[in-house]
């Protein structure tokens, strides 16, 4: 179908406004699907998935469509739950338009707020759909005014609800109409009018001559243009649930919702980094192939699929194709069409289809494909994910896992943009960064029921280090005696503590040959075992200068492992009198809520140790908050500042330096700590 007429739209709001049913709603209008499926049933055609249909949410985008009055529509179905809008924001760069649907009982909602917020800083068109009318507690005109106060006067209707939300009157393509639950028909009419011409000087002075009489079909691109420029966000009333609205709605999508070319164009740029530069592409299909990867599907089964928005040129199987700057190209071996979990071969998708490609490994999300060594550097300029920051160390159940969980781990990595691994060494631990518990617990049932991994998990440990106060010198002389060949060897040490941060130094200061050079990496290797598993409480030790300042050998019995123990004792020797301490990871919070939590977020952290170092306000009422705190004071972080800001807040974390425990910490964790003796000979 010619690039003309396609649409495409991303279906996107707080969960439990009816995405995923007016999708379905909309498919069975259209005639693309012969039976209407429920949430409850777990029959939709979005929310396919077993454990969508278990938790009856959204967990991830779906691809589906419908053709309408010569038209194609495309509707990409986002998960609203809080834990998952990274998943509904990334595909924000494969559409023209947003329609953030609204719950008619409830009003704009946190995630409302984010995915407008959103969509206006991509420049893409917006319809806000208040759909649930038909519901006992719907309060669909307090609604549009919450909404016209929250985005602007720029939010009118379209349509307006009547007879108590059973049906819906269009006040647009009509300029007078019967009686509706609020406004007039004539009055919602004039004001859109209002606002459209004002983006088109010949129109408005039209519209001044002629009034009322102005003819609609000129306000077509008028229309366009209010719409690319947020100048007018139009809002629709419907019932999923009843079908109230629906016709109306669909009508209005087919008739005004943007064509690719009527859209913004898509925010493309050439090069990396700082020195990337906006480039344009156009929904031309006869130039080059730019496609852009939004999503990532891996099945145990049918192996990954990505699925891509065409934005020029037009890709056919057959086809050799690039992933960003890779040499070698791939073949487009099929080519499908999605409709929810269905796949329908085509041959061909032109500027605007979404199409996903099935089997090639080097997909991946937010990858560029193209056709020419021309495009290789461009890339889709990026949204700005939420980050995530509720952490779980994980081990394989069974031993033995290790390979088959890590492979896991970076295919639903791949899958997922918000999702982090991070390996913490000197913990010996795998940690696994999600949105919130929601999000975690999901991507670990996935991993047991998709790829058949069980995981053990806990909270992960804070980080301490072991370092020394002041400078202290041992002798340690080892000395074994068992019938055949002896070990000897003895080392004189001394520890000096080095500034936070130094790490370890080793320096041989041995004069005269007392210890062979051979040995002093011997003595090097002792001290080190000891650096990685602690003095007095098990953590590793850092900050420290290690000075062999003497020695003695023995010509026969001194060997290496002599050496190794004598270093190893002598370091432990000088540690323990050179005043150990430990030391907690002191992190920089950057945290941001509405400002009238605030005062309750800066009170919190001042009883965990914490102090804010700054602040700064943010665009929509919020602020972002510079703390300093103990990262042991944070590990409930997430939760507590869900339940303070109503999920409104978020934070990140970053190391900024190590500080000593309190006293009793300290005696806590030496007291926790039960020594490893290794092995001796
Ligand atoms: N009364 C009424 N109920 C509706 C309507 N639309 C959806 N629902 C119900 O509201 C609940 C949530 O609907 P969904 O379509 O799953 O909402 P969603 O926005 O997709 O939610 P997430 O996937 O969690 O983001 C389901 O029980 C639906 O049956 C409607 O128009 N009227
Ligand atoms: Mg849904």
């Amino acid at each position: 179908m010619a690039e003309s007429s396609i649409c495409n739209l991303a279906l996107v709001g707080h969960t439990g406004a009816g995405k995923t049913s007016l999708a379905e709603a909309l498919l069975h209008a259209s005639g693309a699907i012969r039976a209407k499926g429920s949430i409850a049933r777990g029959s939709t055609v979005c929310d396919f998935d077993p454990q969508e249909k278990r938790l009856l949410h959204s967990l991830d985008a779906t691809v589906c469509g419908f053709d309408a009055d010569g038209r194609r529509v495309n509707l990409i179905d986002t998960p609203g739950l809080p834990d998952f809008v990274g998943r509904s924001v990334r595909v924000l760069g494969a559409v023209e338009t947003a329609a953030i649907v609204v719950n008619a009982a409830t009003g704009p909602e946190q995630v409302t707020h984010r995915v407008m917020a959103d969509a206006a800083e991509r420049g893409l068109c917006r319809f806000l759909i208040v759909n649930r009318i038909d519901a006992r507690e719907a309060r669909p005109g307090a609604v549009l005014d919450e909404l016209r106060e929250a985005f602007g006067r720029e939010c009118l209707p379209l349509n307006l609800p009547a007879d108590g939300g059973k049906r819906v009157v269009d006040c647009f393509f009509s300029r007078e109409g019967p009686a509706t639950d609020f406004s007039s028909v004539a009055a919602a009419h004039e004001s859109i009018v209002d606002q459209v011409v004002e983006v088109d000087e010949d129109l408005m002075a039209a519209y001044l001559e002629q009034g009322a009489e102005l003819d609609l079909d000129k306000l077509h691109s008028a229309f366009e243009k209010a719409l690319r420029d947020g100048h007018l966000i139009p809002v629709c009333f419907v019932s999923a649930e009843t079908g109230a609205g629906l016709a109306e709605l669909l009508d209005a999508l087919v008739r005004l919702a943007p064509t690719p070319a009527e859209g913004n164009p898509p925010q493309f740029m050439a090069g990396e980094g700082a020195a990337a530069s906006p480039v344009t592409v156009k929904p031309d299909p006869a130039l080059h192939v730019v496609a852009h990867v939004f999503k990532i599907l891996v099945d145990p089964f049918v192996g990954k699929l990505g699925v891509l928005r065409v934005h020029q040129g037009t890709i056919r199987i057959g086809q050799q194709l690039y992933v960003g700057s890779a040499r070698k190209a791939f073949r487009v071996a099929h080519l499908y069409r999605l409709q929810g979990k269905e796949t329908r071969e085509i041959p061909a998708a032109g500027p605007g289809e979404i199409c996903a490609i099935a089997k090639v490994d080097d997909l991946h999300f937010d990858a560029v494909v193209h056709d020419s060594h021309d495009e290789d550097n461009f890339h889709l300029r990026p949204s700005p994910l939420p980050p995530a920051m509720l952490g779980l160390a994980i081990e394989p159940e069974r031993r033995g896992d290790e390979q088959r969980v890590a492979d896991t781990l970076h295919k639903l990595v791949d899958e997922d943009p918000c999702l982090r691994i991070e390996q913490h060494p000197g913990e010996h631990e795998t940690v696994l960064y999600g949105m919130g518990e929601l999000h975690l617990r999901v991507v670990l049932e996935r991993m047991t029921e998709r790829f058949g991994v069980a995981l053990k998990t806990r909270p992960p440990r804070i980080p301490y280090r072991e370092t020394i106060t002041r400078t202290a010198e041992a002798l340690y002389r080892h000395k074994k005696q068992t019938g055949g060949a002896g070990q000897f060897g003895e080392v004189k040490l001394k520890v000096e503590p080095l500034a936070r941060g130094a790490g370890f130094e080793f320096v041989d200061e041995v004069f005269g040959g007392a210890i062979p050079h051979v040995f002093i990496p011997a003595i090097e290797k002792g001290v080190r075992q000891v650096l990685t598993e602690g003095v007095i409480a098990g953590f590793p030790f850092q900050d420290v200068r290690v000075t062999v300042l003497d020695g003695k050998h023995h010509p026969v019995d001194s060997k290496e492992i002599a050496f190794v123990i004598a270093g190893r004792r002598a370091f432990q020797e000088a540690v323990a009198q050179a005043g150990p301490v430990i030391l907690e990871p002191i992190v920089r919070a950057d945290i941001t809520v509405p400002v009238n939590s605030q005062g309750d977020i800066a009170a919190d952290l001042a009883t965990r140790r914490g102090r804010v170092t700054g602040s700064q306000s943010l665009p929509g009422n919020r602020v972002s908050i510079a703390a300093l705190a103990p990262l042991a004071e944070l590990s409930d972080y997430h939760a507590r500042l869900k339940s303070a800001t109503g999920g409104e807040g978020s934070y990140t974390l970053d190391l900024s330096h190590y500080e000593a425990v309190l006293p009793r910490r300290q005696q806590e964790l030496t007291q926790a700590h039960t020594p490893r003796h290794a092995a001796e000979h």
